[in-house]
């Protein structure tokens, strides 16, 4: 009947960050394009590879003055991979433990990111180069009441243009800011890549660099895909640009999940200089890049708040001036002052800046050392109910019983 909700509102509520007063509203208006950046892990970022750069572009805006780099933010996904990382950045809730959650709850009522600047005049759709059902896009699309999705039939993919999963990301992207010319305008446009995905195949006019030398076929080409990457992120920065779509939006670009599984380990380790790759580096590896790239902005800084996809959402509306303060959401404003350094991993791992949690052992942040689980615990709990709450919310529909405009409850408070 929905009463479970009584208790997580209340939770929510008391742990709500109070938006940044400088940061609020301050680019109100402006057209939001969210980039999905396919299975692009933070520890490339201003890293080399044989002596080269292996995102160049990225690693410019990592100093770029217009451009938050966020080097401390990780995936929350799980099993649902993409479309987890769509549903945490879209709803500020976590997706399911097992399944994926675009699967399994497609038609339930939610209140996401999509759906609040609809409310606020903004034409809102997706654009992906792939069949609009994978991922059971279509379905929860409408159940966020995305407007448009823009899917394979809105692109001419050919022989020539594509490679692995389909439509390559120079083309997606050219193609992608050609549509976006003609929306009308505030839109929110969120983009999902394809072309860095495993098994990472390139044509070979596509490789800007040559491949790593280890074991693994997977991470050896991993950065030639990369490296592709960046350099469709940079043409589309050129295109924007050219089409006049620029200065007038924000551009949020992360990275949606891991690309190098842990059957990698031992060519991961190679790359790294590492002895081997423990429970603490593989936690720490999760870590995915975001940026928040603002032209105009002129503050741009390397933010060091460990963060995660959850915080996305009111962190993007607060920007744009619009009141979350109501909204059944997890995450946090990344430029709240009352912004934790905590970030929980959809498997119950976590991170702050003191500690991180995996494979049930607590370590020193700092050291990788293994220390007493006291030092843990106040997060575990923390965790446990955070992800617990979630999975309430979602397994029980809860947010039919919610109203989001007036935070009403429908539900009767015994
Ligand atoms: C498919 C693309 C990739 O449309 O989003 O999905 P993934 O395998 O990364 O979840
Ligand atoms: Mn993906």
């Amino acid at each position: 009947d929905g009463s479970e909700l009584v208790e997580v509102n209340n939770y929510v509520r008391a742990n709500q960050a109070e938006p940044n007063v400088q940061m609020f509203g301050k680019y109100e208006g402006r057209n939001v394009i969210a980039v999905s950046l396919e299975s692009l892990q933070n520890f490339v970022i201003n890293n080399e590879m044989n002596g080269e750069e292996i995102t160049p572009f990225l690693n410019s805006l990592t100093q770029d003055k217009d451009t938050y780099y966020f080097n401390n933010f990780y995936h929350q996904t799980g099993l649902g991979k993409t479309s987890d990382s769509e549903f945490i950045f879209e709803n500020s809730l976590f997706g399911l433990g097992r399944g994926a959650v675009f699967f399994t709850h497609g038609e339930n009522t939610y209140n996401s990111f999509a759906e609040s600047l609809g409310e606020n005049g903004y034409y809102t759709n997706v654009m992906h180069a792939n069949s609009k059902s994978f991922w059971n896009r279509d379905m929860i699309y409408k159940s966020f009441n995305i407007d448009n999705f823009y899917d394979v039939e809105s692109y001419d993919v050919n022989d020539g243009n594509s490679v692995n999963w389909g439509l390559k990301d120079i083309p997606f992207f050219e193609q992608s800011t050609k549509l976006m010319k003609d929306m009308p305008q505030p839109f929110y446009s969120r983009l999902i890549s394809l072309t860095n995905h495993y098994p990472f195949y390139l044509d070979p006019e596509d490789m800007m660099i040559n491949e790593f030398d280890s074991s693994s076929g997977t991470l050896n080409r991993y950065f030639q895909t990369v490296r592709y990457l960046d350099e469709s992120v940079k043409e589309f920065f050129d295109d924007l640009k050219e089409q006049g779509l620029y200065e007038n939006s924000i551009i949020v670009m992360y990275g949606d999940h891991y690309g190098i599984s842990e059957n990698h380990n031992k060519a991961m380790a190679q790359y790294l200089g590492k002895d081997e790759i423990t429970a603490y580096d593989s936690a720490l590896l999760q870590s995915v890049p975001l940026f928040i790239h603002i032209p105009g902005s002129n503050d741009g800084q390397v933010m060091e708040e460990v963060s995660g996809q959850i915080d996305l959402r009111p962190t993007l509306l607060h920007l744009l001036g619009i009141d979350t303060s109501k909204d059944m959401q997890l995450g946090a404003d990344l430029f709240s002052e009352e912004h934790e350094d905590f970030v929980v991993f959809r498997d119950g791992r976590f991170i702050t800046d003191k500690v991180v949690y995996a494979g049930e052992v607590c370590y020193d942040r700092e050291t990788g050392e293994e220390i007493d689980i006291v030092n843990c615990q106040p997060y575990i709990e923390r965790a446990t109910k955070e992800l617990g709450y979630s999975d309430q919310i979602i397994n029980g529909d809860l947010l039919r019983f919610y109203d989001a405009e007036t935070g009403n409850l429908t539900v009767d408070e015994k």
